[in-house]
Protein backbone atom coordinates (compact mmCIF):
# COMPACT_ATOMS: atom_id res chain seq x y z
CA UNK A 1 0.00 0.00 0.00
CA UNK A 2 1.70 3.25 -0.38
CA UNK A 3 1.66 5.45 2.28
CA UNK A 4 -0.51 8.63 2.08
CA UNK A 5 1.34 12.10 2.11
CA UNK A 6 2.50 13.30 -1.09
CA UNK A 7 6.47 12.81 -2.47
CA UNK A 8 6.65 17.10 -2.25
CA UNK A 9 5.52 16.92 1.55
CA UNK A 10 7.88 14.23 2.62
CA UNK A 11 10.90 15.87 0.43
CA UNK A 12 9.91 19.11 2.30
CA UNK A 13 10.21 17.98 5.55
CA UNK A 14 13.44 16.36 4.66
CA UNK A 15 14.80 19.40 3.65
CA UNK A 16 13.68 21.19 6.56
CA UNK A 17 15.39 18.73 8.51
CA UNK A 18 18.60 19.16 6.01
CA UNK A 19 18.83 22.81 6.71
CA UNK A 20 18.42 22.03 10.70
CA UNK A 21 21.76 19.69 10.46
CA UNK A 22 23.32 22.42 9.21
CA UNK A 23 22.76 24.78 12.05
CA UNK A 24 22.91 22.35 14.88
CA UNK A 25 25.05 19.45 13.90
CA UNK A 26 27.81 20.32 15.41
CA UNK A 27 26.18 21.20 18.91
CA UNK A 28 27.50 19.65 21.46
CA UNK A 29 25.32 17.77 23.91
CA UNK A 30 27.37 19.10 26.95
CA UNK A 31 26.22 22.77 26.12
CA UNK A 32 22.31 21.63 25.57
CA UNK A 33 22.37 19.92 28.74
CA UNK A 34 24.11 23.59 30.33
CA UNK A 35 21.69 25.35 28.39
CA UNK A 36 18.82 23.75 29.83
CA UNK A 37 18.74 22.04 33.48
CA UNK A 38 15.51 20.06 33.27
CA UNK A 39 16.70 18.11 30.16
CA UNK A 40 16.99 15.12 31.52
CA UNK A 41 13.89 14.57 33.05
CA UNK A 42 12.15 16.71 30.12
CA UNK A 43 13.41 14.11 27.56
CA UNK A 44 12.83 11.11 29.43
CA UNK A 45 9.26 8.84 28.69
CA UNK A 46 7.16 6.40 30.10
CA UNK A 47 4.82 3.80 29.39
CA UNK A 48 3.31 0.39 30.66
CA UNK A 49 6.78 0.63 32.86
CA UNK A 50 9.17 0.81 30.36
CA UNK A 51 11.44 4.22 30.78
CA UNK A 52 13.37 5.55 27.78
CA UNK A 53 15.74 8.78 28.40
CA UNK A 54 16.37 10.02 25.06
CA UNK A 55 18.07 13.08 26.29
CA UNK A 56 21.15 12.36 25.64
CA UNK A 57 20.90 12.59 21.89
CA UNK A 58 22.03 15.07 19.40
CA UNK A 59 18.56 17.36 19.22
CA UNK A 60 16.51 20.25 20.20
CA UNK A 61 13.50 20.66 20.36
CA UNK A 62 13.53 21.50 16.76
CA UNK A 63 14.89 18.55 16.14
CA UNK A 64 12.05 17.07 17.51
CA UNK A 65 9.15 18.81 16.06
CA UNK A 66 11.15 18.55 12.57
CA UNK A 67 11.16 14.97 12.92
CA UNK A 68 7.79 14.72 14.30
CA UNK A 69 6.75 16.79 11.11
CA UNK A 70 8.60 13.92 8.90
CA UNK A 71 6.65 11.33 10.56
CA UNK A 72 3.75 13.07 9.65
CA UNK A 73 4.37 13.98 6.10
CA UNK A 74 5.05 10.24 5.32
CA UNK A 75 1.71 9.15 6.88
CA UNK A 76 3.00 7.24 9.09
CA UNK A 77 -0.59 7.25 11.60
CA UNK A 78 -2.08 5.72 8.33
CA UNK A 79 0.11 3.44 7.60
CA UNK A 80 -0.07 2.12 11.30
CA UNK A 81 -3.78 2.20 10.91
CA UNK A 82 -3.22 0.33 7.60
CA UNK A 83 -1.35 -2.63 9.12
CA UNK A 84 -3.15 -2.98 12.66
CA UNK A 85 -6.61 -3.00 10.51
CA UNK A 86 -5.17 -5.99 8.50
CA UNK A 87 -4.71 -3.97 4.99
CA UNK A 88 -1.94 -5.82 2.31
CA UNK A 89 0.61 -3.40 2.93
CA UNK A 90 3.21 -6.36 2.61
CA UNK A 91 2.58 -4.94 -1.38
CA UNK A 92 5.37 -7.51 -2.60
CA UNK A 93 4.00 -10.69 -1.65
CA UNK A 94 0.82 -9.38 -1.72
CA UNK A 95 0.06 -10.28 2.41
CA UNK A 96 -1.28 -8.30 5.36
CA UNK A 97 1.34 -7.68 8.04
CA UNK A 98 -0.51 -8.93 11.67
CA UNK A 99 2.13 -9.96 13.83
CA UNK A 100 -0.23 -7.44 16.30
CA UNK A 101 -3.12 -9.36 16.00
CA UNK A 102 -1.02 -12.54 17.87
CA UNK A 103 -1.21 -10.53 20.92
CA UNK A 104 -5.06 -9.32 20.17
CA UNK A 105 -6.87 -9.92 23.78
CA UNK A 106 -10.29 -12.26 22.93
CA UNK A 107 -13.15 -10.50 22.17
CA UNK A 108 -10.82 -7.76 20.09
CA UNK A 109 -11.56 -8.12 16.04
CA UNK A 110 -9.22 -8.01 13.35
CA UNK A 111 -10.04 -9.20 9.73
CA UNK A 112 -8.30 -10.24 6.92
CA UNK A 113 -10.01 -11.47 3.41
CA UNK A 114 -13.35 -11.38 5.24
CA UNK A 115 -11.97 -13.55 8.27
CA UNK A 116 -11.89 -12.60 11.58
CA UNK A 117 -8.54 -13.98 12.80
CA UNK A 118 -8.61 -13.46 16.20
CA UNK A 119 -10.67 -16.27 17.61
CA UNK A 120 -8.22 -18.08 15.16
CA UNK A 121 -5.22 -16.91 16.91
CA UNK A 122 -6.82 -18.34 20.61
CA UNK A 123 -7.25 -21.27 19.44
CA UNK A 124 -4.32 -22.39 18.19
CA UNK A 125 -2.99 -20.44 22.07
CA UNK A 126 -5.30 -22.97 24.10
CA UNK A 127 -4.04 -26.02 21.47
CA UNK A 128 -0.49 -25.00 22.74
CA UNK A 129 -1.33 -24.48 25.95
CA UNK A 130 -2.69 -27.52 26.15
CA UNK A 131 0.31 -29.55 25.19
CA UNK A 132 2.44 -27.63 27.36
CA UNK A 133 0.65 -28.53 30.16
CA UNK A 134 0.55 -32.09 29.54
CA UNK A 135 4.36 -32.24 28.53
CA UNK A 136 5.65 -30.22 31.18
CA UNK A 137 3.10 -32.14 34.01
CA UNK A 138 4.58 -35.78 32.31
CA UNK A 139 1.27 -36.38 30.99
CA UNK A 140 2.61 -36.76 27.74
CA UNK A 141 4.40 -39.89 27.38
CA UNK A 142 7.51 -41.00 25.05
CA UNK A 143 6.78 -43.97 23.10
CA UNK A 144 8.46 -46.48 25.20
CA UNK A 145 6.33 -44.20 28.37
CA UNK A 146 9.00 -42.10 29.49
CA UNK A 147 8.12 -38.56 30.14
CA UNK A 148 9.62 -36.18 27.75
CA UNK A 149 12.93 -34.40 29.72
CA UNK A 150 14.48 -32.63 26.48
CA UNK A 151 12.96 -30.45 23.91
CA UNK A 152 14.92 -29.85 20.54
CA UNK A 153 13.71 -26.77 18.47
CA UNK A 154 14.84 -27.67 14.62
CA UNK A 155 14.29 -24.30 12.63
CA UNK A 156 16.02 -20.95 11.46
CA UNK A 157 15.85 -17.14 10.87
CA UNK A 158 12.76 -15.94 12.09
CA UNK A 159 12.08 -19.89 13.21
CA UNK A 160 14.93 -19.96 15.71
CA UNK A 161 16.27 -16.26 16.74
CA UNK A 162 13.44 -15.99 18.28
CA UNK A 163 12.82 -18.86 20.09
CA UNK A 164 16.35 -18.88 21.24
CA UNK A 165 16.05 -15.47 22.71
CA UNK A 166 12.88 -15.99 24.41
CA UNK A 167 14.44 -19.25 26.19
CA UNK A 168 17.42 -17.79 26.88
CA UNK A 169 16.02 -14.15 27.98
CA UNK A 170 13.32 -15.99 30.36
CA UNK A 171 15.13 -18.88 31.53
CA UNK A 172 14.78 -17.50 34.93
CA UNK A 173 11.34 -19.28 34.34
CA UNK A 174 11.61 -21.98 32.94
CA UNK A 175 10.90 -25.37 34.01
CA UNK A 176 14.15 -26.71 35.63
CA UNK A 177 14.19 -30.40 35.20
CA UNK A 178 13.66 -29.68 31.68
CA UNK A 179 16.23 -29.46 28.56
CA UNK A 180 16.11 -27.20 25.94
CA UNK A 181 18.06 -27.13 22.78
CA UNK A 182 17.76 -25.34 19.36
CA UNK A 183 19.30 -26.53 16.02
CA UNK A 184 19.11 -24.31 13.03
CA UNK A 185 22.63 -24.62 10.95
CA UNK A 186 22.59 -27.01 8.29
CA UNK A 187 26.17 -27.62 9.97
CA UNK A 188 25.83 -31.03 10.79
CA UNK A 189 27.88 -30.14 13.98
CA UNK A 190 24.82 -28.20 15.06
CA UNK A 191 22.35 -31.10 15.43
CA UNK A 192 25.05 -33.94 16.64
CA UNK A 193 26.45 -31.56 19.20
CA UNK A 194 22.52 -30.87 20.43
CA UNK A 195 21.30 -33.91 20.53
CA UNK A 196 24.63 -35.92 21.97
CA UNK A 197 24.01 -36.40 25.51
CA UNK A 198 19.96 -36.65 24.74
CA UNK A 199 18.23 -39.91 25.43
CA UNK A 200 15.96 -40.39 22.52
CA UNK A 201 13.01 -41.90 24.38
CA UNK A 202 12.82 -38.84 26.55
CA UNK A 203 13.79 -36.41 23.85
CA UNK A 204 11.06 -34.20 21.94
CA UNK A 205 11.33 -32.28 18.33
CA UNK A 206 9.66 -29.53 17.57
CA UNK A 207 10.03 -28.66 13.56
CA UNK A 208 9.30 -25.39 13.10
CA UNK A 209 8.96 -23.76 9.54
CA UNK A 210 6.59 -22.15 8.49
CA UNK A 211 6.84 -23.41 4.43
CA UNK A 212 8.07 -26.83 6.12
CA UNK A 213 10.20 -26.68 2.46
CA UNK A 214 13.58 -24.43 3.70
CA UNK A 215 16.54 -26.71 3.25
CA UNK A 216 18.28 -26.45 6.43
CA UNK A 217 15.07 -27.28 8.65
CA UNK A 218 14.40 -29.82 6.65
CA UNK A 219 17.60 -31.44 6.32
CA UNK A 220 17.82 -31.34 10.24
CA UNK A 221 14.52 -32.47 10.30
CA UNK A 222 15.41 -35.82 8.38
CA UNK A 223 18.45 -36.13 10.41
CA UNK A 224 16.49 -36.01 13.60
CA UNK A 225 14.51 -38.57 12.36
CA UNK A 226 17.34 -40.82 11.45
CA UNK A 227 18.54 -40.41 15.08
CA UNK A 228 15.63 -40.90 16.52
CA UNK A 229 15.19 -44.67 14.54
CA UNK A 230 19.11 -44.87 15.28
CA UNK A 231 18.33 -44.89 18.82
CA UNK A 232 15.65 -47.77 18.98
CA UNK A 233 12.74 -45.85 18.01
CA UNK A 234 10.22 -47.22 15.86
CA UNK A 235 8.58 -45.34 13.04
CA UNK A 236 5.17 -45.95 15.01
CA UNK A 237 6.43 -43.96 18.00
CA UNK A 238 7.51 -40.49 16.11
CA UNK A 239 3.98 -38.95 16.58
CA UNK A 240 5.52 -39.18 20.06
CA UNK A 241 8.34 -37.52 19.59
CA UNK A 242 8.00 -34.94 16.48
CA UNK A 243 5.35 -32.18 16.27
CA UNK A 244 5.48 -29.52 13.81
CA UNK A 245 4.87 -25.94 13.62
CA UNK A 246 3.81 -24.72 10.32
CA UNK A 247 1.76 -22.99 7.99
CA UNK A 248 2.05 -25.99 5.55
CA UNK A 249 -0.51 -29.52 6.18
CA UNK A 250 0.91 -30.82 3.00
CA UNK A 251 4.25 -30.92 3.47
CA UNK A 252 3.87 -32.28 7.56
CA UNK A 253 1.80 -35.03 6.41
CA UNK A 254 4.56 -35.79 4.19
CA UNK A 255 7.40 -35.66 6.11
CA UNK A 256 5.22 -37.92 8.46
CA UNK A 257 4.25 -35.55 11.75
CA UNK A 258 0.66 -36.59 12.06
CA UNK A 259 -1.39 -33.13 11.91
CA UNK A 260 -3.23 -33.65 14.89
CA UNK A 261 0.26 -32.36 16.11
CA UNK A 262 0.58 -29.92 14.39
CA UNK A 263 0.26 -25.83 15.72
CA UNK A 264 -0.89 -23.29 12.91
CA UNK A 265 0.02 -19.89 11.72
CA UNK A 266 -0.83 -18.24 8.98
CA UNK A 267 0.90 -16.23 5.70
CA UNK A 268 0.32 -12.89 7.82
CA UNK A 269 2.91 -13.67 10.10
CA UNK A 270 6.52 -12.49 8.85
CA UNK A 271 8.96 -15.10 9.95
CA UNK A 272 11.07 -12.60 12.15
CA UNK A 273 7.35 -11.39 13.82
CA UNK A 274 6.96 -14.82 14.63
CA UNK A 275 8.33 -15.96 18.09
CA UNK A 276 4.47 -15.01 19.55
CA UNK A 277 3.08 -17.22 17.36
CA UNK A 278 3.20 -21.14 17.50
CA UNK A 279 6.41 -21.08 16.54
CA UNK A 280 7.25 -20.02 20.02
CA UNK A 281 6.04 -23.58 21.47
CA UNK A 282 9.09 -24.23 22.60
CA UNK A 283 9.13 -20.76 24.93
CA UNK A 284 5.79 -21.55 26.07
CA UNK A 285 6.84 -24.99 27.10
CA UNK A 286 9.94 -23.97 29.02
CA UNK A 287 7.99 -21.33 30.83
CA UNK A 288 5.06 -22.84 30.91
CA UNK A 289 1.60 -20.81 29.58
CA UNK A 290 0.23 -18.34 31.84
CA UNK A 291 3.83 -16.81 31.70
CA UNK A 292 3.65 -17.00 27.71
CA UNK A 293 0.16 -15.06 28.02
CA UNK A 294 2.19 -12.64 30.18
CA UNK A 295 4.57 -12.06 27.48
CA UNK A 296 1.99 -11.21 25.06
CA UNK A 297 0.02 -9.18 27.30
CA UNK A 298 3.43 -7.41 27.08
CA UNK A 299 3.54 -7.16 23.20
CA UNK A 300 -0.28 -6.06 23.31
CA UNK A 301 0.43 -3.17 25.56
CA UNK A 302 3.16 -1.81 23.72
CA UNK A 303 0.90 -2.22 20.55
CA UNK A 304 -2.12 -0.25 21.72
CA UNK A 305 0.96 2.41 23.03
CA UNK A 306 2.30 2.60 19.25
CA UNK A 307 -1.18 2.75 18.06
CA UNK A 308 -2.28 5.71 20.46
CA UNK A 309 0.15 7.87 22.26
CA UNK A 310 0.90 10.86 20.24
CA UNK A 311 4.33 11.41 18.33
CA UNK A 312 5.99 13.27 20.91
CA UNK A 313 4.97 10.46 23.42
CA UNK A 314 5.51 7.30 21.32
CA UNK A 315 8.10 5.31 22.16
CA UNK A 316 8.84 3.29 19.07
CA UNK A 317 8.44 6.30 16.75
CA UNK A 318 11.21 8.27 18.99
CA UNK A 319 13.78 5.54 19.01
CA UNK A 320 12.94 5.24 15.33
CA UNK A 321 13.19 8.83 14.14
CA UNK A 322 16.37 9.01 16.44
CA UNK A 323 17.81 6.35 13.72
CA UNK A 324 16.57 7.79 11.28
CA UNK A 325 17.89 11.13 12.23
CA UNK A 326 21.53 9.54 12.54
CA UNK A 327 21.31 7.49 9.73
CA UNK A 328 20.66 9.80 7.20
CA UNK A 329 22.34 13.08 8.66
CA UNK A 330 25.21 12.13 10.26
CA UNK A 331 26.28 9.44 8.39
CA UNK A 332 25.81 6.88 11.09
CA UNK A 333 26.04 3.46 9.92
CA UNK A 334 25.69 1.13 13.18
CA UNK A 335 23.26 0.98 16.11
CA UNK A 336 24.90 -0.62 18.91
CA UNK A 337 21.98 -2.79 21.13
CA UNK A 338 23.51 -3.02 24.64
CA UNK A 339 21.78 -5.38 27.18
CA UNK A 340 23.36 -4.90 30.74
CA UNK A 341 20.93 -8.00 31.46
CA UNK A 342 23.06 -11.67 30.95
CA UNK A 343 19.69 -13.17 29.61
CA UNK A 344 19.11 -10.72 27.04
CA UNK A 345 22.89 -12.11 25.89
CA UNK A 346 20.79 -12.74 22.09
CA UNK A 347 18.94 -9.96 22.42
CA UNK A 348 21.23 -8.52 19.70
CA UNK A 349 21.34 -11.32 17.39
CA UNK A 350 17.04 -11.49 17.36
CA UNK A 351 17.01 -7.62 16.70
CA UNK A 352 19.78 -8.22 13.96
CA UNK A 353 17.36 -9.84 12.11
CA UNK A 354 14.37 -8.27 13.21
CA UNK A 355 16.00 -4.79 11.69
CA UNK A 356 18.43 -5.58 8.91
CA UNK A 357 16.48 -8.17 7.01
CA UNK A 358 13.01 -5.54 7.82
CA UNK A 359 14.78 -2.38 6.38
CA UNK A 360 17.76 -3.64 4.68
CA UNK A 361 16.38 -2.65 1.25
CA UNK A 362 17.39 -0.64 -1.29
CA UNK A 363 13.90 0.40 -3.67
CA UNK A 364 10.94 2.69 -2.45
CA UNK A 365 7.43 1.25 -2.17
CA UNK A 366 7.26 2.02 -5.70
CA UNK A 367 10.29 -0.14 -6.69
CA UNK A 368 12.29 3.00 -7.30
CA UNK A 369 15.93 3.58 -6.45
CA UNK A 370 16.06 5.42 -2.69
CA UNK A 371 17.47 8.18 -2.34
CA UNK A 372 18.65 8.39 1.28
CA UNK A 373 20.43 5.85 3.12
CA UNK A 374 18.02 3.03 4.86
CA UNK A 375 18.71 0.08 7.73
CA UNK A 376 21.53 0.83 9.32
CA UNK A 377 23.52 -2.26 10.55
CA UNK A 378 22.63 -3.44 14.45
CA UNK A 379 24.91 -5.18 16.18
CA UNK A 380 26.06 -5.65 20.07
CA UNK A 381 27.21 -7.74 22.84
CA UNK A 382 25.80 -7.74 26.97
CA UNK A 383 27.22 -5.75 29.03
CA UNK A 384 30.10 -5.13 30.60
CA UNK A 385 31.63 -7.27 28.31
CA UNK A 386 31.54 -5.04 25.27
CA UNK A 387 33.18 -2.61 27.49
CA UNK A 388 36.50 -4.84 28.00
CA UNK A 389 36.46 -5.27 23.83
CA UNK A 390 35.04 -3.02 21.20
CA UNK A 391 33.84 0.12 23.56
CA UNK A 392 37.05 1.60 22.57
CA UNK A 393 36.12 2.21 19.35
CA UNK A 394 32.63 3.91 20.08
CA UNK A 395 34.38 6.37 22.55
CA UNK A 396 37.34 7.28 20.49
CA UNK A 397 36.75 5.63 17.38
CA UNK A 398 36.14 8.22 14.11
CA UNK A 399 32.40 6.83 13.44
CA UNK A 400 29.41 8.21 15.13
CA UNK A 401 27.57 4.94 16.67
CA UNK A 402 24.38 5.49 18.33
CA UNK A 403 23.99 3.30 21.48
CA UNK A 404 21.00 1.73 23.10
CA UNK A 405 21.24 0.75 26.76
CA UNK A 406 19.27 -1.60 28.19
CA UNK A 407 18.97 -1.95 31.87
CA UNK A 408 16.77 -2.92 35.05
CA UNK A 409 16.22 -1.80 38.42
CA UNK A 410 16.10 -5.20 39.92
CA UNK A 411 18.05 -8.29 39.42
CA UNK A 412 16.42 -11.63 39.39
CA UNK A 413 19.97 -12.74 40.71
CA UNK A 414 20.70 -10.79 43.48
CA UNK A 415 24.20 -11.17 44.60
CA UNK A 416 25.99 -8.90 46.66
CA UNK A 417 27.38 -5.90 44.80
CA UNK A 418 26.92 -7.14 41.45
CA UNK A 419 23.85 -5.00 40.30
CA UNK A 420 24.62 -2.21 41.53
CA UNK A 421 28.26 -2.18 40.00
CA UNK A 422 26.73 -3.30 36.68
CA UNK A 423 23.89 -0.58 36.57
CA UNK A 424 26.72 1.90 37.52
CA UNK A 425 28.44 0.71 34.36
CA UNK A 426 25.59 1.57 32.10
CA UNK A 427 25.40 5.14 33.39
CA UNK A 428 28.92 5.71 33.71
CA UNK A 429 29.11 4.47 29.72
CA UNK A 430 26.37 6.99 28.90
CA UNK A 431 27.94 9.81 30.24
CA UNK A 432 30.57 9.34 29.44
CA UNK A 433 29.93 9.11 25.49
CA UNK A 434 27.83 12.23 25.83
CA UNK A 435 30.65 14.30 27.84
CA UNK A 436 33.91 12.93 27.16
CA UNK A 437 36.71 14.18 28.43
CA UNK A 438 39.12 17.65 27.62
CA UNK A 439 42.37 18.21 27.20
CA UNK A 440 42.30 20.91 29.92
CA UNK A 441 40.43 18.11 32.49
CA UNK A 442 43.21 15.54 31.51
CA UNK A 443 46.16 17.42 31.78
CA UNK A 444 44.98 18.42 35.37
CA UNK A 445 45.00 15.41 36.09
CA UNK A 446 48.56 15.53 35.85
CA UNK A 447 48.86 13.49 32.17
CA UNK A 448 52.05 14.33 30.88
CA UNK A 449 51.57 16.05 27.37
CA UNK A 450 52.48 13.89 25.03
CA UNK A 451 50.01 11.68 26.54
CA UNK A 452 47.15 14.40 26.64
CA UNK A 453 45.71 13.88 23.06
CA UNK A 454 45.48 9.98 23.31
CA UNK A 455 43.28 10.24 26.63
CA UNK A 456 40.94 12.70 25.52
CA UNK A 457 37.45 11.77 24.93
CA UNK A 458 35.72 13.75 22.25
CA UNK A 459 31.81 12.98 23.76
CA UNK A 460 29.24 14.49 22.19
CA UNK A 461 27.92 10.53 21.14
CA UNK A 462 24.41 9.62 21.53
CA UNK A 463 22.76 6.78 23.19
CA UNK A 464 19.10 6.02 24.26
CA UNK A 465 19.20 4.03 27.98
CA UNK A 466 16.05 2.07 28.39
CA UNK A 467 14.70 0.52 32.07
CA UNK A 468 12.54 -1.28 33.58
CA UNK A 469 12.03 -2.28 36.69
CA UNK A 470 13.13 -6.13 36.28
CA UNK A 471 13.13 -8.05 33.16
CA UNK A 472 9.86 -10.38 33.16
CA UNK A 473 8.03 -12.14 30.41
CA UNK A 474 5.61 -9.08 30.42
CA UNK A 475 8.54 -6.79 30.11
CA UNK A 476 10.05 -9.11 27.21
CA UNK A 477 7.17 -8.60 25.59
CA UNK A 478 6.96 -4.91 25.61
CA UNK A 479 10.87 -4.61 24.60
CA UNK A 480 10.46 -6.85 21.30
CA UNK A 481 7.14 -5.15 20.28
CA UNK A 482 9.13 -1.57 20.76
CA UNK A 483 11.55 -2.58 18.44
CA UNK A 484 9.41 -4.24 16.06
CA UNK A 485 7.05 -0.67 15.58
CA UNK A 486 10.70 1.38 15.68
CA UNK A 487 11.33 -0.78 12.39
CA UNK A 488 8.08 -0.27 11.01
CA UNK A 489 8.10 3.20 11.46
CA UNK A 490 11.55 3.56 10.30
CA UNK A 491 10.24 1.45 7.37
CA UNK A 492 7.09 4.09 6.63
CA UNK A 493 9.83 7.12 7.13
CA UNK A 494 11.83 5.68 4.40
CA UNK A 495 9.16 4.36 2.15
CA UNK A 496 10.32 0.87 1.97
CA UNK A 497 8.48 -2.15 2.51
CA UNK A 498 10.20 -4.17 5.37
CA UNK A 499 8.08 -6.70 5.14
CA UNK A 500 9.72 -8.75 2.18
CA UNK A 501 12.89 -10.54 2.20
CA UNK A 502 14.06 -10.92 -1.43
CA UNK A 503 17.47 -10.22 -0.96
CA UNK A 504 18.30 -13.74 0.85
CA UNK A 505 17.11 -15.56 -2.29
CA UNK A 506 19.39 -15.42 -5.12
CA UNK A 507 21.76 -17.23 -2.27
CA UNK A 508 19.38 -19.91 -2.12
CA UNK A 509 19.10 -20.50 -5.75
CA UNK A 510 23.05 -20.88 -6.39
CA UNK A 511 23.70 -23.06 -3.44
CA UNK A 512 21.08 -25.12 -4.69
CA UNK A 513 22.86 -25.33 -8.15
CA UNK A 514 26.29 -25.81 -6.71
CA UNK A 515 25.23 -28.57 -4.73
CA UNK A 516 24.18 -30.88 -7.46
CA UNK A 517 27.80 -29.72 -8.78
CA UNK A 518 29.55 -30.55 -5.81
CA UNK A 519 28.07 -33.89 -5.38
CA UNK A 520 28.44 -35.06 -9.25
CA UNK A 521 31.94 -34.96 -10.19
CA UNK A 522 30.69 -36.32 -13.72
CA UNK A 523 28.63 -33.24 -14.43
CA UNK A 524 30.45 -31.55 -17.32
CA UNK A 525 31.06 -28.12 -17.81
CA UNK A 526 30.87 -25.33 -14.91
CA UNK A 527 29.51 -22.52 -16.31
CA UNK A 528 29.97 -19.73 -13.18
CA UNK A 529 32.84 -17.57 -12.99
CA UNK A 530 36.14 -18.28 -12.68
CA UNK A 531 36.35 -17.88 -9.03
CA UNK A 532 33.52 -19.82 -8.10
CA UNK A 533 34.63 -22.88 -10.91
CA UNK A 534 37.93 -22.99 -9.44
CA UNK A 535 36.60 -23.41 -5.56
CA UNK A 536 34.36 -25.87 -6.89
CA UNK A 537 37.01 -28.20 -8.47
CA UNK A 538 39.13 -27.74 -5.42
CA UNK A 539 36.96 -28.95 -3.31
CA UNK A 540 35.55 -31.77 -5.35
CA UNK A 541 39.39 -32.89 -5.65
CA UNK A 542 39.38 -32.89 -1.76
CA UNK A 543 36.33 -35.06 -0.92
C1 LIG B 1 12.05 -14.13 8.24
C2 LIG B 1 12.47 -14.86 7.06
C3 LIG B 1 13.30 -16.09 7.33
C4 LIG B 1 12.51 -17.33 7.70
C5 LIG B 1 13.42 -18.54 7.56
C6 LIG B 1 12.74 -19.82 7.94
O1 LIG B 1 11.35 -13.16 8.23
O2 LIG B 1 11.37 -15.11 6.28
O3 LIG B 1 14.30 -15.89 8.32
O4 LIG B 1 11.99 -17.24 8.98
O5 LIG B 1 13.89 -18.62 6.25
O6 LIG B 1 11.64 -20.06 7.14
P1 LIG B 1 10.63 -21.21 7.47
O7 LIG B 1 9.99 -20.90 8.78
O8 LIG B 1 9.64 -21.24 6.35
O9 LIG B 1 11.43 -22.48 7.56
Amino acid sequence: MAIEGTAQVRHKAWLALEDHYAKIGKTEMKHLFAQDPQRGERFTLQANGLLLDYSKNRITDETLKLLFDLAEAAGLKAATEAMFTGKKINITENRAVLHVALRAPKGESIVVDGEDVVPQVHAVLDKMSGFADKVRSGEWKGATGKRIRNVVNIGIGGSDLGPVMAYEALKHYSQRDMVFRFVSNVDGTDFVEAVQDLHAEETLFLVASKTFTTQETMTNAHSARDWFLSKGGEEAGIAKHFVAISTNENEVAKFGIDTANMFGFWDWVGGRYSMDSAIGLSTMLAIGPENFRAMLAGFHKMDVHFRTAPLAQNMPVLLALLTVWYTDHFDAQTVAILPYEQYLKRFPAYLQQLTMESNGKHVTLEGKHVDTQTGPIYWGEPGTNGQHSFYQLIHQGTRLIPCDFIGFFKSLNPLGRHHDMLIANVFAQAEALAFGKTAEQVKAEGTADALVPHRVFEGNRPSNTILADELTPEVLGMLVALYEHNVFTQGVIWNINSFDQWGVELGKVLATKILGELEDKDQPDLKHDTSTNHLITLYRSKK
